[in-house]
């Protein structure tokens, strides 16, 4: 300190800023502190919805505390961190986490009620934070909850888009999309940070000129400029003070204006201008799984990944060390191709802003940023027009064509004079219009580049990067994926959670998945089976109610639940499954003998998908026939539970007897409900594909229901059928025919559906795995009748999965990718043992 004075004031300061007390009077005060106010409310005002926002603040509070310490003691001990780069997060509801993060669940329902409110009650007037489609953006924020608990340096980075995920509703069956305005409801978590912002520029044009030192420098006098504006959200860890946080950025008008616009006298249409350029992040696009060519998306693209560098590179700074050591501070992760454009935005503000030479800023940029591929499927690898970036971005055009001429160079030393490989390997693909491939210019600028799961990872080398793979065999890596067992087992089974901590005599295995190994010893017990299917049948009992809430249908918990919710697509066949439902309603009308079952739907389509969103108007059709057919009865019921999203799926995935993860072998790239599903007992009908072959082998065959082509498979059985060679099985005719003879209302409108899988056209081989997948799920219906057996496969498929804990995968990319440690940050007080 300076003087006596400076000292006194920081000791006052400290002082004052300790840490909020535990005590059930502090946690009331505080709390009616915030009704009155940050809300301005009294008690009589006050709803659950003022309360949910009150506790929010409360919680939000107690999390700034740790974050903030938990920065400043990975900034004294100079570690270095990882930068999470994603355009999606798919949050969900934070309430419960965050409570059941700092220990204070119990705590605050009992000081709760004293004031006349239940903490549960609460926890429901929480809207999900939607910023994703599907597992990728479900994947980022389960490993973020991960990287906080296993006490790792990191950031995540993403966009704040006004208007989330949609949300769905069903209007005669068909799929309507509503914006969801989830900032309407205020947004509790988020730290707006007015001093956290940089400028973005877009279009423009770009010169050389001489710089001070007579050197021939870039000059991008860009067209539009705006501002990013940082929110944070933090995320704490599990029993450890560290806590971490996504940084999100929404975008702002500049200050800077055009004053030829202003001067023109039209100031209400210059402002109109003005206000159209702010809106780049106000909409997360739809699509899972395949690519939007739009501006719009290209210009959230390079806002998101210019913000970001601009904030690490500031972070950076702060160190005071030189760039060669940037990559023993940062490490970038580019979750999918979306933000790859943060390779040419790297290497611009290194050479251009910086003054470095290409090499030094190359050797900077491919020893910090790492890949993570997650798809095969062609429709979903990004190409952006040459022409579209060469407008919207003018120097980092330059700067891709820069990073091939020299990557074409190594081609050429590798296959001199080979034209077919240089054509097959250009990051600018001239086969039909110029196109930038995105995933070559993430795999030319990363060092390491990885799948996520076995087969995919395989796949990733051998038929979709093949060269890449020749070029550079050890770039290529596998990260199979996981899930966080604190949301997805702790809060959405808490029963389940309950029995394996007294069972383990310890809650270690949240922190510690692998352990629920040792409840291996209990599956043949028999009053632990009775225990565990006791808890799953309450689980039943709460989505029957959510089912009978939102879909108006009464089902039986006493018959087989059986789950299908995930995004809608071709290649996850929930077809196949429709078609096998239409199959057991034909049986039951000839009178068969069938075992019962609920089959449950849920999932969005994008909005532009066809085929996808009359898959899901064929399924309602089905559903309105079965559900309605006095002969049917309890026997079979179809429900289709709008708008799956994080909040239901908490409710929906517990309850599950069996789920299924049908996609053509070879096509989904991992999967994580498939993790979610078993970890809470619920077993799995699957190809092999994805996750799920490790999931079969962590498990057992035995307690798995396999069937299908297998990936190796898939080409000579596509040939088949487009020969005309293979017969399908006769219960496919059947079912087909059933649909042409408007069982389910008019064929007409089911037309295309049924042409997508006639002959030469059925892509995903649905009329070749129909056959096997029928025979497996009569094995199912036979297996569900005897509880014992069906108690012990549960059991087997809950703890065997400790594998597919998100803080395994993270550990291994914290190890083999990323080079950073953990650093667990001591905490003013004793971790509380409550969960
Ligand atoms: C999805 C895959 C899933 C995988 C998640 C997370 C995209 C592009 N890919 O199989 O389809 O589980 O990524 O890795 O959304």
């Amino acid at each position: 300190f300076e003087n006596d004075k400076e000292k006194d004031q920081a000791l006052l300061w400290a002082f004052l800023a300790s840490y909020l007390p535990e005590d059930k009077s502090s946690l009331q005060k505080e709390f009616v502190k915030h009704v009155e106010y940050t809300l301005a409310q009294t008690k009589s005002e006050c709803t659950d919805f003022s309360s949910f926002q009150a506790l929010s603040y409360c919680t939000r509070d107690r999390l700034i505390e740790r974050w903030k310490d938990t920065k400043l003691f990975f900034k004294q001990k100079n570690v270095k961190q990882v930068n999470y780069m994603s355009l999606e997060f798919l949050l969900g509801r934070s309430l419960q986490n965050s409570l059941s993060a700092l220990g204070l669940v119990g705590k605050y329902a009992d000081a709760l009620m004293d004031l006349g409110f239940k903490l549960e009650d609460l926890y429901d007037e929480e809207r999900d934070a939607g910023l994703g489609n599907g597992g990728l953006g479900r994947l980022a924020a389960c490993f973020m909850d991960s990287l906080a608990t296993c006490n790792y340096p990191g950031y995540g980075y993403g966009l704040r888009y006004k208007f989330g995920m949609f949300y769905q509703t069903l209007v005669d069956g068909e799929q309507v999309e509503l914006p969801d305005y989830w900032l309407n409801y205020g947004s509790p978590w988020e730290i707006e940070r007015l001093d956290v912002s940089y400028p973005i520029n877009f279009y423009g044009k770009v010169s050389e000129v001489e710089d001070e030192n007579g050197n021939k420098v870039m000059k991008w006098d860009q067209g539009e400029q705006m501002l990013a504006v940082a929110y944070d959200y933090p995320i704490p860890g599990f029993k450890t003070y560290n806590t971490v946080a996504i940084r999100l950025w929404g975008s702002k008008p500049s200050d800077e204006f055009n004053l030829d616009s202003f001067n023109r006298g039209d100031y209400l249409g210059a402002i109109e201008e003005k206000e159209k350029s702010e809106n780049i992040t106000n909409v997360l696009y739809p699509n899972d799984n395949t690519m939007q060519g739009k501006e719009l998306r290209l210009k959230q693209q390079y806002l998101f990944v210019s913000a970001t560098i601009q904030d690490i590179i500031s972070q950076f700074k702060e160190t005071g060390k030189p760039f060669s050591e940037f990559h023993n501070f940062h490490a970038i992760q580019l979750n999918d191709t979306h933000p790859t454009l943060g390779i040419p935005e790297l290497m611009r503000i290194l050479i251009d802003e910086e003054k470095k030479s290409w090499d030094e800023a190359w050797d900077i940029t491919t020893k910090t940023f790492s890949y993570t591929n997650h798809t095969v499927l062609p429709e979903a690898l990004e190409k952006w027009s040459v022409s579209m970036v060469e407008n919207v971005l003018p120097r980092h055009i330059m700067i891709i064509y820069e990073i091939n001429e020299r990557f074409l160079k190594i081609i050429e030393k590798k296959w001199p004079g080979d034209m077919s490989k240089r054509r097959a390997l250009s990051i600018i693909d001239e086969s039909d219009g110029k196109f930038i491939r995105m995933a070559f210019l993430a795999i030319v600028g990363s060092h390491t580049i990885n799948g996520v799961a076995y087969l995919h990872s395989e796949l990733v080398k051998h038929d979709v990067f093949p060269l890449f793979y020749e070029i550079w065999p050890n770039k290529f890596q596998n990260k199979t994926n996981g899930v966080t067992p604190r949301r997805w087992i702790q809060q959405s089974n808490p029963q389940l959670a309950e029995l394996i901590t007294r069972s383990l005599n310890s809650d270690r295995w949240l922190v510690n998945l692998d352990i629920i190994k040792d409840l291996v010893h209990l599956a043949d017990n028999s009053s632990f089976q009775k225990e565990w299917m006791e808890i799953k049948r309450n689980n039943k009992i709460r989505l029957a109610k959510y089912i009978e809430k939102k879909c108006d249908i009464q089902v039986n918990v006493d018959v087989l639940f059986d789950c299908q919710v995930k995004r809608f697509h071709e290649y996850k066949r929930q077809l196949l499954n429709i078609l096998s439902v239409i199959n057991r309603y034909l049986d039951i009308m000839e009178g068969k003998k069938v075992a019962a079952r609920v089959v449950i739907f849920g999932g969005k389509a994008a909005p532009g998908y066809y085929m996808a969103k009359l898959i899901i108007k064929l399924i309602n059709s089905v559903a309105e026939v079965v559900n309605n057919d006095p002969k049917v009865g309890d026997l079979l019921k179809v429900v289709f539970i709008p708008n799956y999203c994080v909040s239901n799926a908490e409710i929906i995935i517990p309850a599950s007897d069996i789920s299924q993860h049908i996609s053509t072998a070879g096509t989904e790239a991992s999967g994580t409900s498939n993790m979610k599903f078993s970890m809470n007992g619920g077993l799995i009908i699957g190809t092999l594909d994805g996750a799920n072959i490790e999931i079969r082998d962590a498990i057992g065959h035995e307690n798995m229901y396999i069937f299908g082509a297998r990936s190796e498979e898939v080409n000579k059985v596509k040939k088949l059928i487009h020969d005309g060679t293979f017969t399908p099985d006769a219960r496919w005719t059947r079912v087909l025919t059933a649909i042409k003879e408007d069982k389910f209302g008019p064929h007409e409108q089911f037309q295309d559906i049924i042409n997508s899988v006639s002959g030469g056209n059925d892509h995903y081989i649905l009329s070749y795995d129909f056959g096997s997948y029928l025979d497996i799920q009569n094995s199912i219906d036979q297996d569900f009748k005897d509880k014992a057996k069906w108690a012990k496969k549960s059991i087997m498929a809950s703890v065997c999965c400790g594998k597919f804990s998100s803080d395994r995968t993270i550990k291994e990319y914290a190890e083999q990718i990323w080079g950073i440690e953990e650093w667990k940050r001591p905490g003013p007080v004793p971790v509380s043992n409550e969960e």
